[in-house]
């Protein structure tokens, strides 16, 4: 078995060592263009070296030049940044070849680099500009870096992969993102390049962001930008329903596209055909003030999930990140003590919806896979 991993192994080194060739926009060479590839751009931003025969950024195998003298510090050569093949690494190879061909695939695919953290570490943060709203209603949420436990000092760009639930946007469009302007991200004057694509409002989008100065600086807690949406429709016969907009995977590097890893966020919008109706029959309860009183644990949670709660709890209900619901009880006996079973669940994080006579709690849990 291992004679033959070593022999496989051997055969991989020689096929890209002979086949060695630049696909545009596919920067790390790892076989598709995504929001990665614009952090290598964001790094070798600048640099100039030898053109390639032709300039070309169509999404096909081009002629490897002469190589750069400079090279990532996995040792891809910057040739690779240089997707035109004009001999400089700026935004026209960004324009015509990361943005015009992402998505792009010539597998297979290799590794991306992405590094979410638990525990003690930075934390991404989602922000809604409003938890509770009705039909129609335009709804931001602002995107920043909580530095406040752990601090943050070699921030250069970073590639995020997000989900959100579909089928309440209107159009049945995925949200917009805005860079905000003139934030800490490029307080040093560097010129900071964002991309953002949806996939056709399937639910799933990815952001990218890089400075272009080479030098990596300081997090600090201002908002980096914001994620705009229009909620239209929710479910026929519902009165209520919730909007998730989850980061699942996170690629925070430095200046050397060393991952420095951070933890995700995830939030969501309640959305009601009436907002007055909600306060008397469906009142969301204050987060702040209740949040103490009511608690669900264990969380992180293996098997089950016992909820205490001062008001009698009628419904609980578990919901993936997507907004798919993945566990009920809704003949609960109105009761302090409450449990759900989670045995089965995939690991992840979860909100808990806690249906209680005062009204409904979402708690965010995590469940490690039993
Ligand atoms: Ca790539
Ligand atoms: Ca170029």
């Amino acid at each position: 078995m291992r004679r033959i991993q070593f022999f496989f192994i051997t055969i991989l080194a020689a096929t890209s060592l002979s086949a060695q060739e630049v696909w545009p926009g596919d920067v790390n060479d790892n076989g598709v263009v995504n929001a990665v590839d614009l952090l290598y751009w964001g790094v070798a931003f600048g640099v100039e070296g030898p053109a390639r025969a032709a300039t070309n950024s169509d999404w096909a195998a081009q002629p490897f030049p002469t190589p750069w003298s400079q090279s990532f510090d996995n040792g891809l050569n910057y040739a690779y940044a240089d997707c035109n093949g004009d001999g400089v690494v700026n935004a026209d190879d960004f324009d015509d070849a990361i943005d015009d061909n992402f998505g792009e695939e010539n597998p297979p695919i290799g590794f991306e680099g992405y590094a979410n953290a638990s525990g003690n570490a930075p934390k991404l943060k989602l922000t809604p500009s409003q938890v509770l709203v009705e039909e129609g209603a335009m709804v931001s949420v602002s995107l920043s870096i909580d530095n406040s436990q752990v601090a943050l000092d070699s921030f250069y760009g970073m590639a995020l992969q997000l989900s959100y639930t579909t089928g309440l946007l209107e159009g049945d469009d995925g949200p917009d993102f805005d860079l905000e302007e003139d934030s800490w991200l490029e307080s040093d004057e560097s010129y900071v390049q964002e991309l953002f694509v949806d996939d056709d409002g399937m639910g799933t989008a990815q952001l990218g962001i890089t400075r272009t100065n080479q030098q990596s600086i300081t997090a600090q807690s201002g908002v980096i930008g914001q994620f705009d949406l229009i909620v239209e429709d929710i479910i026929v016969g519902l009165e209520v329903d919730t909007f998730y907009l989850t980061i699942d995977s996170v690629f925070l590097s430095n200046d050397r596209i060393a991952a420095i890893p951070v933890i995700p966020d995830t939030t969501f919008i309640v959305i009601a055909k009436d907002t007055t109706k909600l306060t008397t029959n469906w009142k969301e309860i204050d987060l702040t003030e209740q949040t103490t009183m009511i608690q669900a644990y264990p969380n992180p949670a293996t098997d089950v999930v016992f909820v205490r709660s001062p008001i009698p709890v009628r419904q609980l209900r578990l919901v993936g990140s997507n907004g798919n619901v993945w566990q009920e009880q809704s003949s609960l006996t109105p009761s302090l003590i409450s449990e759900l079973s989670v045995v089965g669940l995939p690991a992840g994080v979860y909100w808990l919806q806690i249906f209680t006579e005062g009204g409904v709690l979402h708690k965010r849990i995590v469940i490690t896979g039993s």
